[in-house]
């Protein structure tokens, strides 16, 4: 396995989020989900077999959602020359918001050395903590299990805040209801989306965004993805599997996981020599979305490399006309 990657894949990557949100930005408030999900999975493995790189997917959507796609777990990617790697992507990160035509949805894709990567199939959901790399030192694997009030509180000293000023992104889904009465009770402000906990957690460990943290379980795969991308900005995540039904439980148990255990994003992925890449398909607050016009589109990326901690903003225009 080469150990160094002198160039930067990141840039490589970007080119394929850019694929996947102008094809998936066609679909946006069209209501079809299939469609949106099949252009931007289209242009992924289109885009992704011109990357040199023996690429594998080390963790898909497939447990979680029932649905077999191209970038399901193990799928081998890229143009299978140069360095091994692991590779998580997200065609579409909140396919739902731009079925729906709201705000927020990006295309993910990030990588990082062969067997750096946390791959515990077949968890599908996980919990979440995300801060950023001011609020890093000082986040506890505690926080996991301690009231809301004590995560807000020790968050809100370190950022200089009041509790009240403080924005958690959680997912608007029955199983956190008590945890959003939580946050509420301790004085903060919830942001609830319906979607997009890769977005959010990017959000969350980004200094000086919208959102302060990002609290709740979301899918393994996007918690996966994410990691990247709070590792590469400096950030903290805590993680641990959250099976949300007695066959995941089963599964997860069979399979030898450990329920109880927290990593964090270094431990979810074990190498500095990350690439990750995002581009906005709607309007966020992350990303603007894709803009068309004419046989022209414009796009907006970040690009973030671990090794070096540099963050680029790539905004590109593209010519579509054929
Ligand atoms: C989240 C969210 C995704 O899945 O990870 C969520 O960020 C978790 O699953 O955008 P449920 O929808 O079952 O709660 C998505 O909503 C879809 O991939």
């Amino acid at each position: 396995m080469e150990t160094h990657l002198e160039r930067n894949l990141g840039l490589e990557l970007v080119r394929v989020t850019e694929a996947s949100a102008l094809a998936a930005g066609r679909w946006m408030g069209l209501g079809s989900r299939e469609g949106a999900g099949r252009a931007a999975t289209e242009a992924v493995i289109r885009t992704l077999r011109t990357v040199s790189m023996a690429g594998v997917i080390v963790v898909g959507e497939e447990t979680r959602i029932g649905v077999h796609s191209p970038v399901d777990t193990n799928q081998p990617v890229g143009n299978g020359q140069g360095p091994e790697m692991d590779v998580v992507v997200d065609p579409i990160d909140g396919t739902t918001l731009l079925v729906q035509g709201r705000s927020g949805a990006i295309s993910v894709v990030g990588a990082a050395p062969r067997g750096s990567m946390w791959a515990p199939a077949p968890a599908a959901y996980m919990e979440k903590i995300v801060v950023d790399r001011d609020v890093a030192p000082a986040l506890v694997p505690e926080c996991l299990d301690a009231p809301a009030a004590w995560t807000l509180a020790l968050v809100a000293r370190i950022k200089k805040k009041e509790v009240r000023d403080l924005v958690v992104f959680v997912l608007d889904r029955p199983r956190h209801r008590h945890l959003i009465e939580e946050i509420r009770a301790a004085g903060a402000r919830v942001a609830l989306r319906t979607d997009g906990d890769i977005a959010g957690a990017i959000l969350a460990a980004l200094p000086g965004t919208s959102i302060d943290l990002l609290l709740g379980i979301g899918g393994v795969a996007e918690g996966v993805t994410a990691a990247c991308a709070v590792r590469a900005l400096g950030g903290c995540m805590l993680g641990r599997l959250a099976p949300q039904s007695p066959e995941e439980r089963a599964a997860v148990a069979a399979a030898g996981l450990d329920l109880d255990r927290i990593l964090t994003c270094k431990e979810i992925v074990r190498s500095d020599e990350i690439f990750f890449a995002a581009t906005g398909i709607a309007d966020g607050p992350l990303l603007d979305g894709v803009r068309y016009q004419s046989g022209r589109a414009s796009t907006h990326s970040l690009v973030l490399r671990g090794e070096t901690g540099t963050l680029r903003r790539i905004y590109a225009e593209h010519n579509i006309s054929d």
